[in-house]
């Protein structure tokens, strides 16, 4: 609590592409950083408002934070947080920026090409990819990768592979057709379950705020 006996709220930013769909929507909630998080080599961040600062950090490290109460809230993509599967975090607003498809891809003729052999699939999504499988009972071989899964169907790496699509371009220009979608991946606003209790005046306000600029 501030002196005025209201609570200061911390507020954890995605880096990357997601921060720059996040700062206008930030503006059109009156909340103006101090710096610039583009441009700042700052991972902490003070705004025009007192009672709420901001975290700037790897988009996969938000649900952390936030799930620990390092972070009040927190904005992450629907495919971090399904990744994360943590349960300390309320998800209670689509704020509708960054979206695309998690998509199971491959060549189109993957599925033939592999027979009756067991699929082997590259992701950096290891668990949403292993219940995906899971649910449908099909039985494949993870491989674990941090990124460019696009290469791995052409250097013969994996059959198929499971990441973000948004346009296309990028499966097209390597050769690949999208086979299925996993889920539809937009950003959320997510709160830490004790601070949604003991600072619930506050959060309610901001969420508010969210809401209203989302709706906008
Ligand atoms: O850098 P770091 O490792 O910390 O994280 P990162 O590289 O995952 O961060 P960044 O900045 O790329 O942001 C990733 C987040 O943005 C994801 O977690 C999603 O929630 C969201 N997002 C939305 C996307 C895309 N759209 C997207 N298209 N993230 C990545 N892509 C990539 C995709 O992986 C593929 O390589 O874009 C390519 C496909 O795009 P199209 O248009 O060619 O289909
Ligand atoms: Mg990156």
């Amino acid at each position: 609590m501030s002196e005025a006996g209201k609570s200061t709220l911390t507020l954890a930013l995605s880096k990357g592409r997601i921060l720059e769909d996040t700062l206008p929507l930030l503006a059109a909630a009156g909340i103006e950083p101090k710096d610039d998080p583009l441009k700042s080599r700052k991972l902490r961040f003070e705004t025009n408002r007192p009672d709420l600062s901001m975290l700037v950090i790897r988009a996969a490290d938000v649900p952390t934070f936030v799930e620990y109460g390092a972070a009040d809230l927190g904005i992450a993509g629907k495919d971090v947080l399904m990744e994360h599967n943590g349960n300390g975090l309320y998800e209670p607003l689509d704020l509708g920026i960054a979206s695309c498809k998690l998509m199971v891809a491959g060549k189109p003729d993957a599925i033939e090409q592999a027979g009756s052999r067991r699929l082997r699939v590259a992701t950096k999504y290891m668990e949403t990819t292993r219940r995906h499988f899971a649910a449908k009972g099909q039985q494949v071989e993870l491989i674990k990768l941090y990124g460019s899964m696009e290469l791995a169907p052409l250097v013969g790496l994996a059959d198929l592979i499971v990441d973000l699509v948004d346009t296309g371009n990028t499966l097209k220009a390597n050769g690949l057709v999208p086979l299925e979608t996993i889920a539809e991946i937009s950003s959320r606003l997510v709160v830490n379950k004790a601070s949604m209790k003991m600072k619930a005046g506050a959060v309610k306000e901001l969420l508010a705020i969210f809401e209203q600029a989302t709706a906008k």
